[in-house]
């Protein structure tokens, strides 16, 4: 049966570095997969992610920033992730909505009730069936991030904007239990991906 993945955390928790780890886990068990992330993951959305990340972006406006979201989201749902599911393919997608309560909203201050509306109103009934989230204290995030040469539009944000991120997204992992499954990625990567290894084993029934 197919099943929809995502994998979220703060800036740094190591998503691209462990989602490598996911994927081969997966594959070796056999499961025919679509790896697929967001914003982005079509040619519309990888466009509006360009226009989402650049940091020459400075006055986009929240709600702006929420409705882009949703919009590369809509084209998402329609040209990636419900086809594969619908072939019976696991889709891991690098982010879903739990970004957008987490980013727009904790981070932006725009009301859950109004980002609910367009959950519905994008989604429907589509959910994802388990969220693996990489959970790091937003300074040892960072201390990652700043390595980097360039950094993205969010990831200039200030420290107040990253603590309501995490918040929230912890906040969220309480109120769904069945559905998230919490990593601790302050650890070393070794510790990091035995406790996914260890999750992905209860996934696949192995
Ligand atoms: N966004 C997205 C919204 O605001 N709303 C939405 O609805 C959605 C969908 C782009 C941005 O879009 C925002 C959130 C984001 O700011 P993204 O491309 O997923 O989304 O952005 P990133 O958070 O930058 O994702 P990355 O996967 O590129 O970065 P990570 O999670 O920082 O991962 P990674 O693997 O590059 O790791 C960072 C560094 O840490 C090291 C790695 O080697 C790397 O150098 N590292 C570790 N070091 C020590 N110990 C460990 N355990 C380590 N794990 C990783």
């Amino acid at each position: 049966m197919s099943q929809f993945i995502t994998i979220e955390g703060g800036e740094g928790a190591g998503k691209t570095t462990n989602i490598h780890f996911i994927v081969d886990y997966l594959q070796q068990a056999g499961k025919d997969l679509v790896i697929t992330r967001e914003p982005g993951g079509t040619e519309i959305g990888e466009r509006l992610r360009a226009l989402l990340l650049d940091p020459d972006n400075k006055i986009i406006d929240s709600r702006t920033e929420l409705l882009l979201m949703f919009a590369a989201r809509a084209q998402h749902i329609a040209e990636v992730i419900k086809p594969a599911l619908a072939q019976g393919k696991w889709v891991i997608c690098d982010r879903f909505t739990d970004a957008t309560y987490a980013y727009q909203g904790a981070g932006r201050k725009i009301s859950r009730a109004d980002i609910a509306i367009l959950e519905q109103w994008v989604q429907a009934d589509l959910r994802p069936d388990i969220t693996i989230l990489l959970d790091v204290p937003v300074d040892i995030g960072l201390q990652r991030v700043n390595l980097r040469a360039d950094q993205d539009r969010f990831e200039q944000e200030k420290l107040q904007f990253f603590d309501s991120v995490r918040e929230a997204y912890l906040s969220m992992a309480k109120a769904e239990p069945k559905r998230f499954r919490v990593i601790d990625a302050s650890k070393p990567l070794a510790e990091v991906q035995a406790s996914l290894q260890a999750v992905l084993a209860k996934v696949c029934g192995t």
